[in-house]
């Protein structure tokens, strides 16, 4: 009865307030996180219950026809291993103790399988490295090493910049063409590796990758959009903050702050200054980041979608929350304009490029940024209407469905594990009790697998 009624008056604030208007004056209002949080538990445990009945032990659910997707000839469990720290977190302690029982008896890395190294690297070294550091449970570290051990033939290229994909068992590779995001968004998870094992192979692989794919920078101090690791050179010179190259910039500075790395410091001081020259675009009084030529700086498109929302959570934590703020309004725009974000739209038009909402996380994790950065309660009201917006629109009677379009609200068959990993959990740290995970005590790896430094200063 109480869960009725709560849904009811949530449903009626949502009508009471003009959907998604956002506006700040309305931050007084308020709202219960404590019940929002809960809300959030709830309807993660309702898409995980849709999970354990008709995919467990593969990597993904399909939520329409209620069957079950492998990315791979095998299942690598990928959506267990990206939920295990939600799990943790949300205080799911017998489905979080079931899952890592599951995954520590049945995942095993020896399969004749080329994966992305990318893909694998963020999802399973990242969330087995996080839920080991949550639980203490060192077979998950185990694991972890020996999937380290497995993908590190991927950077056995002439420049050190990784081969985009690496048999698991032969150790051999493929894909010579590979862009910013796959070669630089590796330190993190491989960088904790090598504290928590004390074998520094893993640490200097990818920081090499990482600094190989910044000395590439043009005179302008911009990356492009697909480099080739043989030789080198790139081959699409688009720059911009986009999926391709997004985590790119993400691991420069979180490194820094992980690691107390100085090469990354720099790296990332001179970056960003190039991205804002270059890349950032002021339309009618708004900040967006769109497209430009890596060399010449000339603006080559005005292109906004899901993926770059996740750029308000790095400037606010590189300290810039003045652009962070203005830069999350442009997100909320583009959220506004359909009542769910399309996958991209053109911010000089806001016409619709490609219309597909697949469950994407980033504009909740920079509200979320944004709220413990600013300590602003306007970002707890405007994540209160993403997430009535999200049920509304993606769940289904089994789980949850990503949109195949925002203007149609046509639901698709997929649910990736970026759901577990990151959408349900940075809605539910926006509005759980700080104490739950401390914020300044941790470095998110671009999945959300928050990894805590154990060790001392290099
Ligand atoms: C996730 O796998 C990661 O956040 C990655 O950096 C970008 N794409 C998805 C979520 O949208």
């Amino acid at each position: 009865m109480m869960m009725r009624l709560t849904t009811f008056l949530l449903a009626l604030s949502t009508l009471l307030i003009p959907s998604l208007s956002f506006a700040r004056t309305q931050r007084e209002r308020g709202v219960n996180r404590h019940e929002l949080a809960a809300r959030v538990r709830a309807e993660f445990l309702h898409a995980w219950r849709g999970y354990e009945r008709y995919a467990w032990g593969h990597d993904e659910l399909k939520p329409l026809s209620k069957t079950a997707r492998d990315w791979y000839d095998e299942p690598l469990y990928m959506t267990q291993v990206d939920a295990l720290d939600t799990l943790f977190l949300m205080g799911l302690r017998e489905e979080e103790k079931r899952t890592r029982e599951f995954v520590v008896g049945h995942l095993n890395f020896d399969k004749d399988i080329y994966v992305q190294n990318f893909e694998i690297t963020i999802r399973h070294l990242g969330g087995l490295l996080s839920a080991y550091q949550l639980t203490g449970d060192r077979r998950l570290l185990r694991l972890a090493e020996d999937l380290g051990n497995r993908l590190l033939p991927a950077f056995d290229s002439p420049t050190g910049i990784p081969y985009r994909f690496v048999n698991l068992r032969t150790g051999k590779v493929r894909g010579e063409v590979t862009n910013p995001a796959e070669a630089g968004t590796l330190l993190i998870e491989f960088g904790a590796l090598s504290k928590l094992t004390r074998r520094p192979v893993f640490y200097d692989r990818a920081k090499r990758a990482l600094v190989e794919t910044f000395k590439r920078r043009s005179a302008l101090g911009l990356v492009g959009s697909r480099i080739n690791v043989e030789t080198g050179e790139w081959v699409g010179k688009t720059s911009h903050i986009s999926g391709g190259i997004d985590s790119y910039y993400e691991y420069l500075l979180k490194c820094w702050r992980l690691f107390g790395d100085e090469e990354c410091r720099r790296m990332w001081l001179e970056s960003i200054a190039a991205v804002n020259n270059h890349l950032a675009d002021e339309a009618d009084g708004e900040l967006w980041y769109g497209q430009a030529d890596m060399t010449t700086g000339r603006r080559t498109g005005t292109s906004y979608g899901a993926l770059d929302a996740f750029f308000p959570a790095v400037l606010a934590l590189s300290g810039d929350t003045r652009r962070a703020a203005r830069l999350q309004e442009s997100s909320f725009k583009m959220w506004r304009a359909h009542g769910i974000e399309p996958e991209s739209l053109n911010y000089r038009t806001m016409k619709v490029e490609a219309p597909g909402y697949p469950l994407r996380p980033e504009i909740v994790e920079s509200t979320y940024y944004l709220h413990r950065l600013t300590g602003d309660n306007y970002y707890l009201l405007a994540g209160s209407h993403l997430f009535e917006d999200f049920v509304r629109h993606c769940r289904t009677d089994a789980a949850y469905a990503a949109l195949k379009s925002v203007e149609t609200k046509e639901q698709e068959d997929n649910m990736e594990s970026f759901l577990f990993a990151e959408t349900f959990k940075y809605f539910y740290l926006l509005f759980a009790p700080p104490k739950t995970l401390d914020f300044d005590r941790v470095v998110f790896n671009t999945e959300a697998h928050p990894i805590r430094k154990t060790w001392g200063r290099q």
